[in-house]
């Protein structure tokens, strides 16, 4: 199965495609994994990219049950995990407001402890007893994201989302049912919300005619060794 693409899903795929972060080929992942496919988020470098960015992500979160039956977003804070997710976090605070009218803070987090100025580790709208939503690009396996989950909760922050840009729905290890998303959304009892996921790109490519047939079927074998 593939389940449906919805417009902003292709655009966003094939704009992704235009700007060269999604790429196919051979690719070697953090977990070791050799992938027929990469999403380097970081080469959305100009302007216009990252305007139509930060709009895929308020799309697909005000399309998502982070947005409850009244219409309200259900965070009051957008947090940008360093140091990718800084420059997103803050895209996405701004797009979800002139997208769509919606007011939020807007927080990241420093790597290194300032000794000076104003200290501490976390920048911005303050968190505490907060619902917060994480922002971040890609979740493989899931550990940058747990991660971002543990420091808000140590600061008593709420984290209630997770919202990225590409979901690779793998499995962390090929017995599991779950792939990594699932188990994020299972384990910390929140919604993950991706712009697009493996499926939609395997849906995609069989649907285009610009690539050669190799990729779509090199992207269905790695689904079915790896993908849910
Ligand atoms: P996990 O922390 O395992 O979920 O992996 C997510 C990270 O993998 C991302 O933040 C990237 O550093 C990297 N990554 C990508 O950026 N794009 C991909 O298509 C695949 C990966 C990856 O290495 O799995």
């Amino acid at each position: 199965g593939g389940g449906g693409v919805a417009l902003y899903q292709k655009e966003f795929l094939e704009f992704s495609l235009q700007e060269g972060v999604l790429k196919f080929g051979s690719f070697v992942l953090k977990s070791g994994r050799t992938s027929p496919y990469f999403f380097n988020a970081g080469l959305f470098s100009s302007g216009s990219a990252l305007h139509k960015l930060g709009k895929s992500y308020a799309a697909a979160i005000m399309a998502s049950e982070l947005v409850d039956k009244d219409g309200k977003v259900t965070f009051d804070v957008v947090f940008g995990p360093a140091y990718k997710g800084i420059s997103l976090g803050a895209l996405v605070c701004a797009a979800l407001y002139n997208n769509f009218g919606v007011e939020t803070g807007f927080a990241y987090n420093r790597k290194e402890v300032k000794d000076h100025g104003e200290g501490g580790i976390l920048v911005g709208a303050s968190m505490a007893g907060k619902r917060v939503l994480i922002v971040d690009d890609v979740i493989t396996a899931g550990t940058a994201i747990r991660e971002s989950y543990d420091l808000l909760k140590s600061i008593e922050a709420i984290p209630v989302g997770v919202s990225i840009a590409l979901d690779r729905a793998e499995k962390k290890s090929l017995d599991d049912p779950l792939s990594a998303v699932q188990a994020v959304a299972r384990d910390l009892n929140i919604p993950v919300v991706s712009i697009v996921a493996l499926p939609q790109l395997q849906e995609y490519l069989r649907c285009s005619s610009k690539y050669d047939e190799e990729v779509l079927k090199h992207v269905t074998e790695y689904r079915s060794m790896y993908g849910v």
